[in-house]
C-alpha cells in the first residue's frame, strides 16, 4: 500500500505540482531559454525557530531552493522561489562552479560519444561494429581537466561492450577506450584509445534463466501480522512503539529523517532533528591511463535521488511494507514521481533481553523488534540500500548494504591486474572504497549539547592498582571543531557521546547519547591526489561542527570539478566552539573493497554502519516495559529442532 501525503507540515517535501509551479515562476520571471537545467529543485527547509512556530492545522508557507545550469551561458545560478507569492525571493549567479550532473546529460553523453566517428573508427578497430551496443558511462572528472579545458563542463566515458540486452552491463570492458565530452554543448572534445586488451568473452549473466539449475528445496516463508503492524503515519509523521519522526527527501540525499523523538514519561524526547547521508565518494585505485580518474560523488555529483528504486513487496521487503512515495524532476524540470521510494517494517530481531533465574526457576524473556526506515538507489553499476533502524531499547542504527556489479576493466589473458582482481578470465574488478557521510544535526534533549571523546585505559600498576586489573573510561570533552576531528580507535574502545549539560539524568550524569562506531577505513589514496583535495573529509571519522544553515554537504555544494578544499575541511579551520550548543556530527565510514571471485557477477550484499546508543538518557533500560511474548513461550516437542528462540 503506498500513500501519497498531501502537504500538511513545513518538511515535508515539495509535491509534483509544487515543482512544476516552482520551473513556471522561474521560466515567467527570468525568461529562461529552453536549454536550461534544473539541476536541483528543492524544499526549502524551515529553520528550527521557524518548525517551533508552526502548529498543526496551520497553513504552511512554502519556498523552493533551485540550482539552475544555463549551458550557453555556462553559468550556474541558485534560486529561492516563493511557492505562496509565485515569484522569486532571491536569484544569484555562483561562479566558478560545476553543478551536479543530471541523469538526461547522463543519457545525451552516451549517445553524443556512441555518435562520434573517433569513437566509431576505435570502436572497429576492436571489430565493434554496432556502437548502440555500447554503454558509455558519463563520469565526472574531478580535477583532471587538460590545459585548454578549464572552464568546461566536463565528463569522461568508461565503456563497455553488451552485445544482448539481458548481458551483464559491465562484463566487458573495452578497455583504454575513453571520450571526454564537454556536458554543455555535447561536444566530444577527444577520445583517448590507449590499449590493445581484448574485450573479454563472458557475458556474466546473472539472472535466474542465465545461471544454471536454481536450488528447489526453499519451503515458503511469510511473515504475518494478522492484525496490522504496530506503527501509525499522520501524513509523513510515523509513530511505532515510544519513537516519532518525519519522512522527508530530497533530490540529493534521497530519504531524509526528521524531527526523531521518543516518548518518555508522557513527554516527548527529541534526539536527532535531522539526519541523511550527506555524502558518498567512490575512489578506484588504478592509475592506469584514463582510469586514474575513476571516482564519484554519488551525492555531491549526481543527486541520489533520482536513482532511487521503486521497490517491489515481496522482493525487495518482506511483510507488512508500507510505502511512501518520492517526487523527483528531470533537468528541464518535469516533476516524476518514484512509487514505492521508500519502505518501512518492523522486523522481529531476536532477543530483546533476557535472564533465568536458577533460584526461582523462572526465566524472563523479551523479544525485540525494531523498526526499518529503507530505500535503495541504483548508482550505474552498483546498488546501495540505506536503512534506518530504530530499536525498543532506544537505538538508532544505521546500515548501507551494498550490492550490484563490482566495476570492470579488462587484462590481457593471462595477465593478472595489480590494482584490481581477475574475477573472470580477462576481467579485473579495480581495487575501491566506499566512503559514506551521513550528517546528524543533533537534539539530545534540546539543542544545547556538548560532545565527549570516551575512550578506555589500563591504569599503571601502582599503589592505586597494586594488581594490575585496573582500567576505567576517559571523557575527554571535544570544546572545538578541531579537538573533534577524531579517528575510530577499536583497540581503546574509543566512542563519542553527545550530552546535554543543562539536563542530568537520575544519577547526576548530563543525559547523553552516544555515537558507536562499526567497522571503518580510511582512505588509500595520496593526501594530495584529487580524489583527496575534494573529500578533504574523508581524511577524519569524526567531525563535530556548531549549525549553520549552508553547511549541509561535507564535500561542499559543488564537488564536482572543485579545486578542492571545500566543505568541512574549510568550515572548520574557524574553529568554533562546541560547548553546549547546537552541535552537528558528521560521521565518515568506508566500506573497504579488493574484489573476490565470488563478487561476479552481482556481489552479495556487505553490510556497513554505526549505531547511536543511549547512554544515561533514560533512567534504566527502556524496554523493560516490552511486554512478554503474547504466546507462552513452549518448546517444539514434536518437531527435531527448537526454532523460537535464536
Ligand atoms: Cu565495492
Amino acid at each position: 500500500m503506498a500513500t501519497t501525503p498531501t502537504v500538511t507540515h513545513p518538511l515535508d517535501p515539495l509535491t509534483a505540482e509544487e515543482i512544476a509551479r516552482t520551473v513556471q515562476v522561474l521560466r515567467r520571471t527570468r525568461g529562461l531559454g529552453e536549454d536550461v537545467r534544473f539541476v536541483e529543485i528543492v524544499l526549502r527547509e524551515p529553520e528550527k525557530d521557524e518548525l517551533a512556530r508552526h502548529r498543526d492545522g496551520e497553513p504552511v508557507g512554502r519556498d523552493a531552493s533551485v540550482v539552475l545550469l544555463d549551458p550557453s551561458a555556462q553559468t550556474t545560478y541558485e534560486a529561492v522561489v516563493s511557492l505562496d507569492d509565485h515569484d522569486v525571493r532571491a536569484w544569484r549567479a555562483v561562479p566558478g562552479v560545476q553543478p551536479a550532473i543530471t541523469l538526461d546529460e547522463y543519457a545525451e553523453c552516451e549517445q553524443a560519444v556512441r555518435a562520434d566517428p573517433r569513437f566509431r573508427e576505435a570502436l572497429a578497430r576492436r571489430g565493434i561494429t554496432e556502437p548502440d551496443k555500447v554503454m558509455a558511462e558519463a563520469w565526472t572528472l574531478g580535477g583532471h581537466a587538460e590545459p585548454g579545458e578549464e572552464g568546461r563542463r566536463l565528463a569522461w566515458t568508461p565503456c563497455w561492450y553488451r552485445e544482448r540486452v539481458e548481458d551483464n552491463a559491465y562484463a566487458r570492458p573495452i578497455e583504454g577506450l575513453f571520450a571526454v565530452v564537454d556536458l554543455n554543448t555535447m561536444e566530444v572534445l577527444r577520445v583517448e584509445d590507449t590499449s590493445d586488451v581484448p574485450v573479454p568473452p563472458a557475458s556474466g549473466g546473472y539472472r535466474a534463466d542465465q545461471v544454471g539449475p536454481l536450488r528447489d528445496d526453499l519451503k515458503p516463508l511469510e511473515i504475518v501480522q494478522p492484525e496490522g503492524p504496530s506503527f501509525t503515519f499522520d501524513g509523513r509523521e510515523v509513530r511505532w512503539q515510544k519513537w516519532r519522526f518525519r519522512v522527508g527527501f530530497t533530490p540529493r540525499e534521497g530519504l531524509v529523517l526528521h524531527t526523531l523523538a521518543y516518548e518518555d514519561d508522557a513527554r516527548w524526547r527529541p534526539i536527532v532533528h535531522r539526519a541523511s547521508y550527506a555524502e558518498l565518494v567512490i575512489p578506484y585505485g588504478d592509475p592506469s591511463p584514463g582510469r586514474f580518474r575513476t571516482n564519484a560523488y554519488d551525492i555531491g555529483e549526481y543527486g541520489i535521488g533520482p536513482m532511487t528504486n521503486s521497490l517491489e513487496l515481496g522482493c525487495d521487503c518482506l511483510g507488512e511494507i508500507r510505502y511512501m512515495d518520492a517526487v523527483v524532476h528531470d533537468s528541464r524540470g518535469t516533476p516524476t514521481t518514484i512509487t514505492n521510494a521508500i519502505c518501512m517494517h518492523e522486523e522481529d530481531f531476536g532477543l530483546l533481553w533476557k535472564h533465568y533465574d536458577w533460584t526461582a526457576e523462572d526465566a524472563e524473556v523479551r523479544r525485540s523488534r525494531r523498526f526499518v526506515i529503507s530505500s535503495i538507489i541504483t548508482a550505474a553499476n552498483y546498488e546501495y540500500g540505506f536503512y534506518w533502524y530504530l530499536y525498543q531499547d532506544g537505538t538508532i542504527e544505521t546500515e548501507v548494504k551494498l550490492t550490484g556489479i563490482v566495476l570492470t576493466s579488462a587484462v590481457h589473458p593471462g595477465d593478472r591486474p595489480e590494482y584490481g582482481r581477475l574475477v573472470s578470465p580477462g576481467l579485473s574488478a579495480l581495487n575501491h572504497q566506499h566512503f559514506f557521510c551521513v550528517r546528524l544535526d543533533m537534539c539530545v534533549d534540546g539543542f544545547d549539547n556538548d560532545v565527549h571523546e570516551v575512550h578506555t585505559e589500563t591504569v599503571p600498576v601502582g599503589p592505586a592498582n597494586p594488581h594490575g586489573n585496573a582500567f576505567k573510561a576517559v571523557a575527554t570533552q571535544l570544546r572545538t571543531e578541531r579537538e573533534a576531528q577524531q579517528l575510530i580507535d577499536p583497540l581503546n574502545a574509543r566512542f563519542w557521546r553527545v550530552s546535554n549539560p543543562t539536563r542530568p539524568n537520575g544519577v547526576g550524569e548530563p543525559v547523553a547519547y552516544k555515537l558507536l562506531p562499526g567497522a571503518n577505513v580510511l582512505p588509500f589514496a595520496a593526501p594530495g591526489s584529487d580524489v583527496l583535495q575534494r573529500g578533504g573529509f574523508m581524511q577524519k571519522h569524526l567531525w563535530v561542527t556548531p549549525y549553520a544553515p549552508g553547511e549541509r554537504y561535507p564535500a561542499g555544494d559543488y564537488p564536482n570539478q572543485h579545486r578542492g578544499g571545500a566543505g568541512l575541511p574549510e568550515w572548520t579551520q574557524a574553529d568554533r566552539s562546541l560547548e553546549s550548543t547546537n552541535v552537528v556530527l558528521w560521521y565518515a565510514f568506508g566500506s573497504h573493497h579488493i574484489a573476490r571471485v565470488e563478487d561476479w557477477p552481482v556481489m552479495p550484499v556487505v553490510r556497513v554502519g554505526f549505531s547511536l546508543v543511549p547512554d544515561g538518557f533514560f533512567e534504566r533500560n527502556p524496554a523493560l516495559d516490552v511486554p512478554p511474548p503474547r504466546h507462552a513461550c513452549h518448546t517444539n516437542g514434536d518437531q527435531q529442532t527448537s526454532g523460537e528462540e535464536m
